[in-house]
């Protein structure tokens, strides 16, 4: 989620307010709320991905089938996402498609939605706790990412290397990529982190970009993984645009919910 169409949001709701009291009529822009466009609109500054790398990487459809996040399998019953993202969509409407690298295809399957669990503490992305647990009706095909330890900072060390997924939008305001992308960002310090985004959250968050930008996530990459090899250290959350100098993305820092995650991964006991 962007910063930018939050602020567009309140700027449009004032902007309707001064409309009301004065009842003169305004056409609200229509382009004011759609960060992920101009120069660079989907992983920006990435490349093809393959599922035989990265077959945890999935998406996530809505009642008319199309995509609107990312998410990544965590067992064989379970797949972690974004909260904003499992807050979009009514369970009913969710389906998971894992085993798909090209969205044209009808490749791997597709699984309906039968518990959505949200990080307690979640409002808004901007003040963490961005993360939720869809449990699937059926079995995932298709092999887990690990999780980090509970207490493991090693994995956070600034300037690693990680890769970011996702099938975002490709266009303004419209397609998003067909394919799966990757993107190789680096992690960013929490003292850098916090100059850049004042809502920063060095226990819920973690930022990964280069200072000049040219890589990043982006629209309707949200909910998907950032990976350092195959464990999954971060969940698409937001930024202020993509790729943008000095506004890294900003990922859920997943290690602060790996004990959440794996209770909720547990594959169903039939005879508890
Ligand atoms: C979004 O709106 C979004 N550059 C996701 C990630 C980033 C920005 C926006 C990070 O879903």
């Amino acid at each position: 989620m962007s910063v930018k169409s939050r602020r567009s949001l309140l700027l449009a709701s004032g902007a309707l307010l001064a409309v009301a009291a004065v009842t003169v009529p305004v056409v609200v822009g229509t382009a004011s709320a759609d960060p992920g466009s101009g120069n660079q609109a989907r992983i920006v500054g990435g490349e093809k991905a393959s599922l035989g790398d990265h077959p945890y990487a999935v998406f996530l459809t809505d009642g008319g089938g199309n995509q609107f996040c990312g998410a990544v399998i965590v067992s064989s019953t379970a797949v972690a996402t974004a909260a904003h993202c499992a807050k979009a969509v009514a369970k009913q409407d969710i389906r998971v498609v894992a085993g798909r690298e090209d969205k044209r295809t009808d490749d791997g399957q597709v699984l309906g939605v039968s518990k959505v669990w949200i990080s307690k503490g979640y409002s808004d992305p901007t003040q963490g706790d961005d993360v939720a647990v869809l449990t699937v009706r059926g079995q995932l095909d298709y092999r887990p990412a690990k999780l980090p330890g509970s207490d493991d900072t090693s994995v956070y060390a600034t300037g690693t290397k990680a890769t970011v997924l996702g099938w975002g939008r490709v266009a303004d305001g419209g397609a998003r990529s067909d394919y799966l992308r990757s993107v190789d960002v680096p992690l960013v310090s929490d003292s850098e982190c916090s100059a850049d985004y004042n809502v920063y959250n060095q226990k819920t968050m973690v930022c990964a970009g280069y200072p000049e930008g040219g890589k990043d996530a982006c629209q309707g990459d949200s909910g998907g993984p950032l990976v350092v090899g195959d464990t999954l250290i971060g969940i698409v959350s937001f930024g202020d645009g993509c790729g943008k100098a000095g506004k890294p993305g900003v990922y859920t820092r997943v290690s602060a919910y790996t004990d959440d995650i794996e209770a909720q991964a547990r594959p169903r006991t039939l005879f508890p």
